[in-house]
């Protein structure tokens, strides 16, 4: 007989989901299962909002475009082992692309791990997942949750944003402790995003560079859309007058329509400008990494902002680096150039003859007309800009080849942070773990126009959103086939080519199946319809655009990376 007075004890979801609420999180996505079943039943019963997916990479995907979109790290949950390797995907996508995020996946006990023993689901999870992430830590006992998340929230956010892992080892997860103890270790970090202002110096040496001169350029990537200083950036660009050049993400962040972008004159001002200021973007694949054509083949004067030091010089020497937040540095560079005159009028005039011909160019086949069911990229998307400039407060997400170069073309942003697409990776797989993340963490409604490849690796989610019954519109670019979908069989027998798909497939079935509205739309007015429809209801739809087999080129824009076959002697 004990006349111990009764403890009360916590358990480790108790201190997992009280430490995940003292950061801020309001949101969880992921797949319950073996171990995790019950916890994330106790998020939900404490008030949390649970998002259930089909697949993983999915659910890590939206985890990674909510913290990109507002700048609180999504946290993704998943099962062990393959549940944490397809995590995994969405995370390391987010690592690259600079986005904040947290990842959890429950795992086997350390002993029969360690030992190699043959435990359900056994993996060394924190060894694959830290090559992935900005950093990955091990909870294995239920009072370091508080560190661990407030750990894992800080390093997601500060810096460079990106994915952090957190393996919830068994022994971690089956602890319980006494409540007055547990009450001692929880708390709410300060400050975890802290400004950081660039050195005086730095910024001096970048105004100087500016203002001496002739053509000069800002390049706007999607680290100054994640910064969320909007009006700060707009006040840069007006007050000095240089043209500004959107990164894919970054369009929106100033209108499409400003009249100092030069978007429609990439080709023209990237090897014509003399200094270029790069806000917020690397000088990666997408920009040549920073020499050869297009850059004129010269060595630019760059004055690169970045938030990471060891960005610059990364692929070419920066002139003047400057380390900094750029919601800090921005202000910084705006005091530093007040008075200076505006860019040169020849300069600005070169590039509006530019863009008007490009613009002028891309018109009248945006409006072309094509028999029924043979629609091609450029008079779909047309009827689809027509319809999201009237809804500009839509977030587009894009991915495929041809439908997401035609859409980057076509679909003009007005505001910021309203595009997600293919990213610093080029991936498909995006789609509908993007756009779900993206509904659920800004409530605006999200329209998705995806290649019929692309949407394939994330089209079950479907389900998903129709569960949720999110306003969703998915729009199938659907040619039936990889880049084209009239490809045959270079063999010359029966067997479809490695490109091609179901000939004349109905997408739009996926969503009727689950409740959803399916539409098939053959023509641009019956596009425009269904997407007017789809916007004024609310409701999750999928829209098969039925597009010509021959529509499309081979990897889009970027045929060059593609590596032929050598002829034989
Ligand atoms: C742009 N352009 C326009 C407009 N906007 N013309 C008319 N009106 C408007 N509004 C012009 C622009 O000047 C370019 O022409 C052309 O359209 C394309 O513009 P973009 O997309 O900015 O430029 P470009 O050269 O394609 O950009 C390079 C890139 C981009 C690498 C940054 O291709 C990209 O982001 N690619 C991602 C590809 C990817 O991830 N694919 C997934 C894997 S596909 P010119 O100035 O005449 O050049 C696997 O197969
Ligand atoms: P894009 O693909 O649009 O060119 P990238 O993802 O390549 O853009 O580059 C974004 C850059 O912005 C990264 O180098 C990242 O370190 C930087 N960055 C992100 N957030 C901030 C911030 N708040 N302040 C400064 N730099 C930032
Ligand atoms: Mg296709």
């Amino acid at each position: 007989m004990s006349n111990e007075k009764e403890v009360e004890l916590v358990d480790a979801f108790y201190m997992m989901i009280e430490s995940l609420k003292n950061n801020g999180i309001k949101n969880l996505y992921g797949i319950p299962g073996i171990p995790i079943t019950a916890l994330v039943r106790s998020w939900q019963a404490d008030g949390g909002k649970w998002f259930g997916f089909r697949h993983e990479t999915n659910a890590a995907m939206a985890a990674g475009v909510s913290g990109y979109l507002t700048g609180v790290p999504g946290v993704c949950i998943t099962t062990p082992a393959p549940g944490c390797l397809n995590g995994l995907a969405g995370a390391a996508n987010a690592t690259t692309n600079g986005w904040p995020m947290i990842l959890m996946s429950g795992a086997a006990g350390r002993r029969n791990t360690d030992l190699q023993q043959g435990a359900f689901e056994e993996m060394d999870q924190l060894w694959a997942a830290r090559q992935h992430v900005k950093a990955a830590f091990r909870v294995n006992n239920l009072r370091d949750f508080p560190v661990a998340i407030a750990r894992a929230y800080r390093t997601a956010v500060s810096g460079r944003p990106g994915a952090v892992y957190i393996d919830l080892s068994h022994e971690a997860l089956t602890g319980t402790m006494p409540a007055a103890d547990a009450a001692k270790l929880m708390f709410s970090p300060v400050d975890p995003t802290p400004k950081q202002p660039a050195d005086a110096a730095a910024i001096k040496r970048a105004a100087d560079l500016l203002k001496g001169a002739k053509k000069p350029l800002i390049l706007l990537g999607k680290g100054a859309a994640y910064a969320q200083c909007d009006a700060d950036i707009k006040a840069l660009v007006e007050e000095t007058g240089i043209p500004f050049l959107p990164m894919s993400m970054a369009k929106g962040l100033l209108s499409d329509n400003h009249p100092q972008n030069a978007g429609p004159a990439r080709s023209y001002v990237l090897p014509e400008c003399d200094v270029c200021l790069i806000l917020g973007a690397r000088l990666n694949w997408l920009l040549g990494n920073g020499s050869g054509p297009t850059w004129g083949n010269q060595l630019k004067k760059f004055i690169q902002v970045d938030i990471l030091p060891n960005e610059i010089d990364s692929n070419v020497p920066i002139a003047a680096p400057v380390v900094g937040d750029i919601a800090s540095v921005v202000g910084q560079l705006r005091a530093a150039l007040k008075g200076m005159p505006k860019a040169d009028a020849a300069w600005m005039g070169g590039i509006a003859e530019r863009v008007q011909g490009s613009k002028d160019k891309l018109a009248p086949t945006l409006k072309a007309q094509t028999a029924p069911g043979m629609m091609n990229y450029r008079n779909s998307l047309g009827a689809v800009r027509d319809v999201l400039a009237k809804n500009p407060n839509v977030v587009l997400v894009n991915e495929g080849a041809n439908a997401l170069d035609n859409g980057r073309m076509i679909i003009d942003q007005y505001l910021p942070r309203k595009r997600v697409d293919s990213g610093t990776w080029g991936i498909m797989g995006i789609g509908m773990g993007g756009s779900i993340g993206a509904a659920i963490s800004t409530g605006e409604p999200v329209v998705a126009i995806e290649g019929d490849s692309a949407f394939g690796f994330s089209g079950m989610e479907v389900e998903t959103m129709c569960r949720y019954n999110l306003p969703i519109t998915v729009i199938i670019m659907n040619n039936g086939g990889i880049y084209k979908g009239n490809e045959p069989n270079a063999g010359g027998y029966d067997d479809p080519s490695p490109t091609a798909f179901v000939p004349g497939a109905r997408y739009d079935m996926m969503a009727t199946a689950f409740g959803g509205v399916g539409v098939q739309a053959t023509t641009p007015e019956e596009l425009t319809a269904a997407l007017e429809a789809s916007l004024k209801s609310r409701k999750p739809t999928v829209i098969n655009a039925v597009l010509d087999p021959d529509s499309g080129v081979e990897s889009g824009r970027i045929s060059g990376l593609n590596i032929e076959r050598k002829k034989k002697a």
